[in-house]
């Protein structure tokens, strides 16, 4: 059987990790289309060991994909995805484009997988820092009723792109270059992700506060963010307030979590285990620790949640999802 996948963006942090976690997970393509702008176009990525050329997004229409997984900025989205669609194409979409439409699915697959169907064919992936909440919050939400959740972040520079890492690492080889923020990362703390709203959070806190209500599928779970860029790589963390409506233990959370699929429990404080961007990087888990009871007030609870953001917070959800729909015999 014939399996083409488009890669929309292959040429930045999200697409080439997607192309790595492609050939990984063995998806079975047997034809890669890397597409990205015309600025690329002829330039060659690797996957799976052979070369392959870069074509603009028009060029990857004519080509007939059977998925195209696009990580290109939401402007190209906006105006690719549709086109793409229209020619029969399933669109994975990572860019913000899409999520809050209420004719498109928002999907973490470990969370509402079931909410796809064969007629779905622009499926959103969510946030990073909101997938590796979600993660743990589905399955707390299902034993004991998620009331309100208050989160601050802590975020890897990857989230923002090639321009971040090459600003963080030329600051810290005291080198001039091109800036992605406006003021040094290195040695800083940035409490700004994304653009300012009227209501003076950003679009990255309000994306958490959204987007959990639509995955979880839950409008009544109350969320307030504070999202924050440090001078880190490997992966977003997140410490999180949670309070249920039901009583709850942390033995209990603890043994609930580590039975929970794409989520690990790395909890001794004893030995001085707790999950850490250094230890995430590269692994497509969540990691989760420090869970332990709030003792200002009743069924509530902290937690420590760390993930690789380019990997389950970017390409490893959306080849999931990818995933998903071959095991249903939805595309190829
Ligand atoms: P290009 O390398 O040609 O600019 P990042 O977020 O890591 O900077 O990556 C952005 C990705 O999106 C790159 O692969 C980039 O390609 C791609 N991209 C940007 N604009 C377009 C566009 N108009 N059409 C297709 N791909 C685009
Ligand atoms: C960050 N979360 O870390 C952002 C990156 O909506 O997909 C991803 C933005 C998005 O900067």
């Amino acid at each position: 059987s014939i399996m083409k996948v488009a890669v929309v963006g292959a040429t930045g942090l999200v697409g080439s990790k997607m192309l790595q976690v492609l050939a990984e997970r063995k998806f079975p393509v047997t034809e890669l289309i890397p597409v990205a702008s015309a600025r690329s176009a002829g330039k060659e990525v690797e996957f799976a060991g052979k070369k392959y050329k870069v074509v603009t997004p028009p060029d990857a229409i004519a080509l007939r994909p059977d998925v195209a997984l696009f990580s290109a900025g939401g402007g190209t989205s906006l105006e690719w995805a549709p086109k793409f669609a229209e020619a029969g194409i399933t669109v994975v979409d990572n860019s913000s484009a899409w999520r809050m439409d209420p004719t498109k699915k928002l999907v973490v697959p470990e969370v509402n997988a079931q909410v796809l169907t064969p007629e779905d064919k622009i499926i959103a992936n969510p946030n990073c820092s909101t997938i590796q909440m979600v993660m743990v919050l589905d399955p707390l939400h299902k034993a004991y009723g998620v009331r309100r959740v208050v989160v601050s972040t802590y975020q890897s520079v990857t989230g923002t792109g090639v321009k971040a890492v090459n600003q963080l690492m030329d600051e810290r080889n005291g080198v001039e270059g091109e800036k992605a923020y406006p003021y040094p990362i290195d040695l800083n703390v940035l409490p700004q992700i994304d653009v300012f709203q009227e209501n003076g959070y950003t679009k990255e806190e309000m994306k958490m506060v959204n987007e959990t209500k639509k995955i979880i599928g839950d409008d009544s779970i109350r969320v307030t963010a504070t999202t924050v860029r440090i001078p880190v790589m490997g992966g977003h963390s997140e410490s999180v307030n949670v309070e249920f409506e039901k009583d709850c233990e942390p033995v209990a959370i603890r043994r609930l979590l580590g039975q929970t699929p794409g989520v690990t429990v790395v909890d001794d404080p004893a030995n001085l285990l707790y999950p850490m961007p250094r230890d995430a990087h590269e692994k497509d888990d969540v990691f989760v620790g420090r869970i332990r009871q709030d003792e200002t007030q009743p069924r509530t609870v902290n937690l420590w949640i760390v993930a690789d953001n380019l990997r389950k917070g970017a390409a490893t959800n959306a080849v999931q999802i990818a995933e998903y729909l071959l095991g249903k015999g939805w595309i190829g």
